[in-house]
């Protein structure tokens, strides 16, 4: 992962631009190489999510009160277990994501966010807010596992109506495991996940939140991209109009149209970082042409058909009325304007093509993410949900030319 974010070769402009992200990414970097695994609490004010993580390490660490908000900000402690192949556990106390003094919300957030596990505290039924904060994490393609507490305020069959209520109001689509925080519960649950699947977790993890960076910084490179291929396209579209428009009587051949074309492809994948020239230019061209025979018909066609559509008018003119009248002086307008749609069409079918060819020239981290979860599909669910989700959203389509 160290040698693939290196190979990533950051401009300036990105470095600045996504400074926090790429902060927490090298922290992140540097907790997989230390195997070091954050699991962070969450939850409304109250409801006992400082009391859990004190359970678990078996002392009173974090501080706990009767009174809301008694945890005011992030804070961390480690939790030693045995026989485990991660060297440090993180504990992750937040404060109530509905209290309202909360000093950075978004950076509380975030820190639970990235974490390896997260336990989404709850003490009875849940409502809406809590509904959306959970909906939100498995957006993010986050683990997450709900904690029933206070369940000494219930009869049992209470407690069972209670959940069977919360489970529906759960989404269906993800398997949420959910812990009652009775005697060791809490503690051997978490203790055996963790033996058995922690170090896979980190490593998802490492690789999601690799995977959202690369994301973002792709969408950047796009978004600047798009701008200089459409001012490349419209420098190409004009050469060729005027050209058109200049010299009617000299029409552009079918060569020369060619020409043009091939010289644009060229400096597009320049844009794209391919560079290519000659015949895998020409090979993008002919690739258009063919996959687009019915646009070809009208428009990229017309593109190496201007002497054909001129002899066309020319020698409809006497049986049509209207053409008749159309002297030449217009049809070299028209002739411009079809080539400025042709040359602009040809650019952006061009790109896709070359954008097209140039995905493969990164690894992708999605790629090690898809080789996880199939060793545990059941588990990973999360991570599955997350790259469903990343291909409803990443349509990179928007960005091109
Ligand atoms: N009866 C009962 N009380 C509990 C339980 N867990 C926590 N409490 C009490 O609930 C109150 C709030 O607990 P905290 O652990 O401070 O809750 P928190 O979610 O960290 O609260 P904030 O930090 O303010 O958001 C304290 O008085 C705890 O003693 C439980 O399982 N049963
Ligand atoms: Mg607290």
């Amino acid at each position: 992962m160290k040698k693939w974010w290196e190979s990533i070769d950051l401009t300036n402009y990105e470095k600045s631009n996504l400074n926090k992200e790429i902060i927490s990414f090298n922290q992140q970097l540097f907790r997989l190489k230390e195997k070091k695994l954050r699991i962070g609490i969450y939850g409304k004010a109250g409801v006992g999510k400082s009391s859990i993580l004190n359970l678990l390490l078996n002392k009173k660490e974090f501080k706990i009160d009767i009174i809301n908000g008694s945890t005011k900000n992030i804070e961390g402690k480690e939790w030693t277990i045995k026989n485990q192949r991660l060297k440090t556990i993180e504990l992750i106390d937040s404060p109530g994501f509905d209290f309202c003094d909360i000093e950075d919300p978004e950076n509380t957030f975030s820190q639970i966010n990235s974490s390896e596990i997260i336990l989404f505290t709850i003490a009875g039924d849940i409502n809406r807010n809590e509904v959306s904060q959970i909906n939100l994490f498995i957006k993010n393609g986050k683990k997450i596992i709900l904690v029933l507490n206070k369940i000494d305020f219930w009869h049992e069959h209470d407690l069972k109506s209670i959940l069977k209520n919360i489970r529906l109001k759960l989404p269906q689509h993800i398997n949420i495991p959910i812990i009652l925080n009775s005697k060791n519960n809490i503690k051997n649950q978490i203790t055996d996940l963790i033996n058995s699947y922690g170090e896979s977790l980190l490593t998802l993890n490492s690789f999601q939140l690799a995977d959202k960076l690369f994301l973002k910084i792709k969408k950047q490179r796009l978004k600047r991209r798009q701008r200089e291929a459409q001012s490349i396209i419209g420098k190409f579209a004009t050469i060729k109009a005027s050209g058109v428009a200049l010299n009617p009587l000299i029409l552009l051949d079918i060569a020369g149209g060619f020409a043009i074309d091939t010289a644009l492809v060229s400096e597009l994948s320049k844009i794209y970082g391919l560079n290519l020239k000659g015949e895998s230019a020409r090979k993008i061209i002919k690739k258009i042409s063919l996959n687009n025979i019915f646009l070809g018909a009208t428009q990229v066609g017309l593109n190496t058909s201007f002497n054909l559509l001129r002899k066309v008018f020319l020698a409809t003119a006497p049986f049509t009325n209207g053409l008749s009248l159309l002297p030449y002086g217009p049809i070299a307008i028209l002739q411009a304007v079809i080539s400025v749609r042709s040359t602009k069409i040809v650019g952006k079918l061009a790109a896709r093509e070359i954008f097209r060819k140039s995905k493969g020239c990164i690894f992708d981290p999605s790629y090690i993410i898809k080789k996880i979860i199939v060793k545990e599909p059941e588990i990973f669910d999360y991570a599955t949900i997350y790259l469903s989700n990343k291909n409803v959203d990443n349509n990179f389509a928007i960005f091109l030319p």
